[in-house]
């Protein structure tokens, strides 16, 4: 349908035409769980997938329809499904793609309870999690094999900020067969679009920038219409259940006509603030892809349309040292999440990653002493008055 082609334009207006909703101009909720079938005939046609219509919103309803073409258009794919959390399209995605016998090899560090899901859930039914580092993507050349079912990862990963070449993964991915499958959380698909860069299928956490304001706890997961139809068919309706509730979609679709504002905004007050921790001496170490000093600062300017809202650090005291530096803090909000228009700080260690061990932890590159910032959307000079006054000393004469 859509006459418009820029990113906020679709996320405003693709697959909606108010004069076919009565004029209106916000979308309808469809609260309901089932719908009518003019003829038994024609609900057996719809069962047997030979009749378009909907059935039951298990499987699909109309306004979650409309979230998802959205989110398709907005990721450059062909197809979306909405799940009621990141969670729900994780599993309902792997629960789909694998079987016992299968390989699949993941990034050094994931989201805490995707971690978990891989280690606890998927481990227990025969199929095998092999971590690579792969920010080097040779890495994932030699562990490889016939086996690899799918190629999974985060960019930026979640709390550490590792950035992951998608491109270069998703090449020596599809030259074994794999299914490369990005979750797109950190990034969101303003940010970056990892279909058009080779891959197969991206997740999102919709809780986070998608939804933009700590209201809904959703997910959504983009691909082939064909990959997509068995994600639905197997992993949500039959699996997991995992199903997007319809005002939740309304949320996020309100979300979305925001998204490329709210995005800017995060960016460039993350900048100012990663810059302004770097150059404090309190601090050892800030991950943040625009810093110069950025390890995979290059690779984030050719992935990444900016380097994202996200930032971790450490401080020179350590573990405690940031604990009384988070118990001083008087605007920005100790709490879990990411995305909101509020400035969230949270103890990775012992909070979103506490499902690793403490090996586990070492071993995947997660510091006991890492404290995650989500930039929010407050003036960024309150942001930073706010950090100033809870941080452990006067700041240096470069940082002041
Ligand atoms: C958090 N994250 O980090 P639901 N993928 C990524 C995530 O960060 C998350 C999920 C999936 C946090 C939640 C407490 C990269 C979640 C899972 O929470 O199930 O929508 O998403 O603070």
């Amino acid at each position: 349908m859509s006459r418009v082609k820029g990113f906020a334009s679709r996320a405003i207006h693709h697959a909606y035409e108010p004069m076919e909703n009565e004029g209106a101009l916000t979308p309808p909720l469809h609260l309901t769980s089932t719908f009518v079938f003019d003829t038994a005939e024609a609900g057996g046609e719809m069962f047997a997938g030979e009749r378009e219509g909907h059935i039951y919103s298990r499987i699909s309803n109309p306004t979650l329809d409309l979230l998802e073409r959205r989110i398709a258009a907005l990721e450059g794919a062909e197809a979306g499904l909405a799940l009621s959390s990141g969670m729900g399209a994780i599993t309902a995605t792997f629960w789909t793609l694998v079987s016992p016998g299968d390989e699949i090899i993941v990034d050094e560090t994931l989201y805490g309870c995707t971690f978990a899901y891989m280690r606890h859930g998927l481990a227990k039914f025969g199929i095998t999690i092999s971590h690579v580092d792969m920010t080097n993507p040779e890495n994932l050349r030699s562990a490889i094999s016939d086996k690899t079912r799918v190629v999974y990862f985060e960019t930026p990963a979640n709390p550490n900020m590792r950035l992951v070449d998608i491109a270069r993964i998703s090449e020596i991915a599809h030259e074994s067969g794999a299914i490369v499958v990005v979750d797109n959380t950190y990034a969101t698909s303003y940010l970056t679009r990892p279909i058009e860069m080779g891959a197969d299928i991206v997740l999102h956490s919709a809780t986070k920038y998608l939804g933009g304001h700590g209201d809904v706890v959703a997910g959504l997961v983009v691909g082939r219409a064909e990959q997509i139809t068995e994600i639905r068919l197997v992993g949500m309706k039959d699996m997991t259940g995992a199903v997007m509730a319809p005002f939740n979609a309304l949320l996020i679709l309100r979300g979305l006509k925001t998204l490329a504002l709210r995005m800017d905004r995060h960016c460039s007050s993350a900048q100012q603030v990663a810059e302004w921790l770097e150059a404090h001496a309190a601090v050892s170490k800030v991950y943040y892809p625009g810093l110069e000093s950025y390890e995979q600062h290059d690779l984030a300017k050719r992935q990444m349309a900016q380097p994202g809202g996200m930032i971790a650090f450490e401080l020179e005291g350590g573990l405690q040292t940031g604990i009384d530096m988070m118990n001083g803090l008087k605007m920005i909000q100790r709490a879990v999440s990411l995305g909101d228009a509020e400035t969230l700080i949270q103890h990775p260690a012992s909070m979103t990653h506490s499902t690793y061990t403490p090996e586990e932890r070492a071993a995947h590159g997660i510091s006991d002493g890492l404290v995650r910032l989500s930039v929010g959307l407050e003036d960024v000079d309150d942001i930073l008055g706010d950090l100033v006054q809870a941080m452990p000393e006067k700041p240096t004469a470069a940082a002041a």
